[in-house]
């Protein structure tokens, strides 16, 4: 845990007590700070209050009297759709708000290591799409060619949970639109861009308030280097703010639509990662037999990982053989299994049309199971890319409205996923990839997106232990 500096004797007041709240409220009282905590919800309120802490009722008049600072958990809206009522008594009572990103920033680095041989460093992370897999990456080459890192964030576990930093460490910090556009300070070492598409629009008002949530990370933040996916004009355009000229080499750009060759950048094309600075090829790998990271999305977050592990001074050497032993994360891309031929890959994650879309682009033949709770917008954006579908086994409450919108695709209505995956490896041919790529959420059958991918990988393993 990393104490909070600068609070000794004042009192701090946090809001939400998930795993960010009780890492901070854990922090701040390391930091010994007088710790006041609530939550809307009156099991973490027992839970905290079981923990010994001091609960008070934000939400009542004055509490805020004697409060120096808040800090606020990321799923608490602070501004849209409308302000949390505690988040705006404190702005009537004059307190600062702040989360837990914030607050790390201000407290990570301490006098300790002015005896250190290499300082520690700060790569964030952020992007609409593959900021979990380019951060676990980038975590797994840093570890793999000897540096000691450490991984936190929106990934899973709040940045104060993390131990004081080691000499030469680095630490890799997912963050999401929420824990950027709150945070009062963000001073990473390196930023990385992955790319962007509209998400979360309703707590940040639009898409305009979403891409200028991220954007502080690098505008504000001032980081020495910045890792930006070019692909979207919004990354270009956030690559030119930040550069002096086109051969400032603070900027990293990385594509995998276009080659780019001046500056110093790091793009993908036809599954070969390129790198290049002052006009020559410094690094290059080839992507295409990696297992772990298939297809062009993957590409972009291995080119993201990629740079950000050459900004720490890694080759591509070490790079490339980390990359070879990436497990990858869980319901995201990950290969469950091989039998006769046959891979098994769960895709759980991929909850909606885009998502899915990736998926189905990054595999030849597929065997793909789909279906469940449709989102808005239909499943149009799925039709270009159906050509490498052998076949689709759909699951779902209603997996004959689903099928209906495939044209062209064989598809059996299986509507459960032990149907389906029986179905689909007994059918599977050498070469194809039994896909789980659902496009759409899980709700309809099971309480998340994980449940749904633990009962596929559970009934695939059957399936390759019948050998
Ligand atoms: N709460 C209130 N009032 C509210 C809303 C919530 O009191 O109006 C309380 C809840 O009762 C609960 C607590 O706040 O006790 C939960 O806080 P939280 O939702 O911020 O959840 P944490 O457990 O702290 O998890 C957060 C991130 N969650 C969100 O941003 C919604 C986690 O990201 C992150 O892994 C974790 O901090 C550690 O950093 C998850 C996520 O869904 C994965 N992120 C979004 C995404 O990826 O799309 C942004």
């Amino acid at each position: 845990m990393i104490p909070v500096r600068g609070v000794e004797g004042r009192c701090v007041a946090v809001l939400g007590l998930g795993r960010t709240g009780l890492a901070a409220a854990k922090a701040l009282v390391a930091g010994e700070a007088q710790v006041i905590v609530w939550d809307d919800g009156q099991s973490a309120r027992e839970a905290a209050h079981d923990a010994g802490y001091d609960l008070r009722d934000l939400g009542k008049a004055g509490a805020f009297e004697g409060v120096d600072l808040l800090v606020v958990s990321p799923g608490i809206p602070h501004l849209h759709p409308s302000p949390h009522p505690v988040i705006a008594a404190a702005w009537d009572a004059g307190v600062p708000v702040d989360n837990d990103i914030g607050v790390f920033f201000r407290s990570y680095a301490t006098d300790e290591w002015d005896g250190f041989d290499v300082a520690p460093r700060v790569i964030a992370i952020t992007g609409s799409n593959g900021k979990s897999t380019t951060s676990a990456l980038l975590h797994h080459i840093l570890v793999e060619n000897g540096r000691p890192s450490q991984l936190a964030g929106n990934i899973g576990r709040g940045s104060l949970d993390i131990e004081p930093a080691h000499d030469g460490e680095v630490v890799v910090l997912e963050l999401s639109s929420y824990q950027t556009e709150l945070a009062r300070n963000l001073t990473p070492d390196v930023a990385v861009w992955t790319n962007i598409s509209p998400d979360h629009l309703d707590r940040h008002a639009g898409f305009g308030g979403y891409v200028a949530a991220k954007r502080r990370l690098f505008a504000e933040g001032g980081p020495d280097r910045a890792v930006i996916g070019v692909d979207e004009p919004e990354g270009a355009y956030l690559a030119n703010q930040m550069a002096e000229g086109p051969l400032d080499d603070r900027v990293i750009r990385v594509s995998v639509t276009q080659k780019i060759t001046r500056g110093w950048t790091v793009f993908a094309r036809k599954g070969f990662l390129s790198e290049y600075r002052k006009g020559r090829q410094v690094g290059s790998i080839d992507l295409r037999d990696i297992k772990g990271l298939p297809g062009s999305h993957n590409h972009q977050n291995a080119c993201a990982a990629y740079a950000a592990a050459r900004v720490i001074g890694l080759g591509p050497k070490g790079i490339e053989a980390a990359m070879r032993s990436y497990p990858g994360l869980p319901h995201r891309s990950q290969v469950i299994g091989e039998r006769d031929g046959v891979t098994f890959v769960n895709d759980s994650k991929a909850t909606n049309v885009d998502a899915a879309a990736k998926a189905l682009q990054a595999f030849k033949r597929i065997r793909w199971i789909c279906g469940g709770l449709q989102k808005e917008g239909g499943l149009e954006g799925l039709v270009p890319h159906l050509g490498s579908v052998a076949k689709a086994y759909v699951i779902g409450r209603e997996p004959e409205e689903f099928a209906r919108q495939l044209p062209g695709v064989a598809a059996a209505i299986c509507g459960d996923m032990a149907t389906a995956v029986a179905a689909a490896s007994a059918e599977a041919e050498p070469g194809d990839v039994v896909l789980l790529a659902p496009a759409c959420a899980s709700f309809d059958q099971y309480d998340s997106f994980a449940a749904r991918g633990e009962d596929f990988t559970g009934l695939v393993q059957a399936v390759l232990a019948q050998g």
